[in-house]
């Protein structure tokens, strides 16, 4: 039976009467127009007759609520929505290292003020447009393993964002989702470990939503992209990050059960990167050559001028002409 008031209004097509949410929910009729009266102010358009009773009208497009109602696996456990934050990567490393946060835990804002790239780099995170959330796991794996946790990621919103928008999503490695070469996307995985294992992974994911390109800031006009400047349709968030959890959950249970091999099948699949030549920088120096493979770790193999392999594990990559 359903707990949510909000199921129940999503349940019915038409009106449901404030006896029948009442009795469901085993609340007083007060009690119900109380929690009507906090969904309107989270943006929830829902008209009441006396009649009649509730109708819900509209949704606002990003709503803890509404994810928490459809996200209901096993890996899952809570979700913790602000308004603003400087990052929700900070906020996700910050509490996790209390130890008092659970593993499943995800952290979502609807504005960053210091969103983070990785090397300190700077993620741009107007408010009301975007997605930017960071996953708190504690999985049993190596620190070795850890760029797994960004190829599994990757691969869960690479294919979240295909079926949703219908756009050909791939993967730059090792953390970009591009589509027409633009940046639409981007993962920044942190680790806290011990020698062993990993105790806390922050998995920090940004995405240009309903975002314009004249809204970017110059700097990144001409790389960045969102789902509207592509397809010119305005998507929920909501929907967008159900679907991702919900990728991201599938996927983590076939790691868990089967290892990293079908990750890997299915990330080169995606991968915008592999069979090009390509000019990898790495802090201030940068090399060239055509990308192989990707090794079990996650690491780059590349083949060089000279014929020789070279592996990378972290750097930026751009493709060739
Ligand atoms: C990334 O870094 O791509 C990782 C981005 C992760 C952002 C999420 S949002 C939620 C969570 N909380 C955080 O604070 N961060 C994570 P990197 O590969 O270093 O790319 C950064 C570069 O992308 C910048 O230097 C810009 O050139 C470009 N960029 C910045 N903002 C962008 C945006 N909104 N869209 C596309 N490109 C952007």
């Amino acid at each position: 039976m359903p707990e949510n008031i909000l199921q129940l209004l999503k349940g019915k097509a038409g009106f449901i009467s404030g006896q029948e949410i009442s009795d469901s929910l085993g609340i007083t009729r007060a009690a119900v127009w109380k929690k009507i009266k906090k969904l309107r102010n989270k943006g929830f358009i829902i008209i009441a007759t006396p009649s009649k009773g509730y109708k819900l009208i509209n949704s606002p497009d990003l709503s803890k609520e509404e994810i928490e109602i459809q996200v209901q696996g096993d890996l899952w456990k809570n979700i913790i929505f602000y308004q603003s934050v400087d990052s929700t990567n900070e906020i996700a490393m910050l509490s996790s290292a209390k130890n008092d946060t659970e593993s499943g835990t995800i952290i979502i804002a609807d504005r960053q003020e210091k969103g983070k790239g990785r090397l300190g780099r700077t993620w741009i995170s107007p408010p009301g447009l975007n997605i930017y959330m960071s996953i708190i796991l504690r999985p049993e794996i190596e620190p070795k393993d850890a760029t797994l946790l960004t190829v599994l990621t990757s691969i869960a919103c690479a294919l979240a964002l295909r079926g949703i928008s219908g756009l050909k999503v791939v993967i730059k490695w090792p953390n970009d989702l591009m589509v027409s070469e633009k940046k639409l996307g981007g993962i920044l995985t942190e680790v806290r470990s011990e020698p062993e294992r990993i105790k806390t992974a922050v998995i920090g994911i940004g995405i240009n939503v309903n975002i314009e390109n004249k809204d970017f800031p110059a700097e990144i006009r001409d790389i960045a992209t969102s789902i509207k400047n592509e397809t010119g349709k305005y998507l929920s968030r909501s929907e967008i990050i159900i679907r991702i959890l919900k990728e991201f959950e599938a996927w983590f249970n076939v790691f868990k059960s089967k290892g990293s091999r079908p990750l890997l099948e299915k990330w080169k699949q995606l991968s915008s990167t592999l069979g090009k030549n390509v000019k990898v920088a790495i802090g201030d120096s940068t090399v060239s050559g055509l990308a192989r493979d990707i090794d079990e770790e996650g690491m780059l193999i590349l083949e060089l001028k000279s014929g020789s392999l070279r592996k990378i594990s972290a750097g930026d990559v751009t493709i060739l002409r």
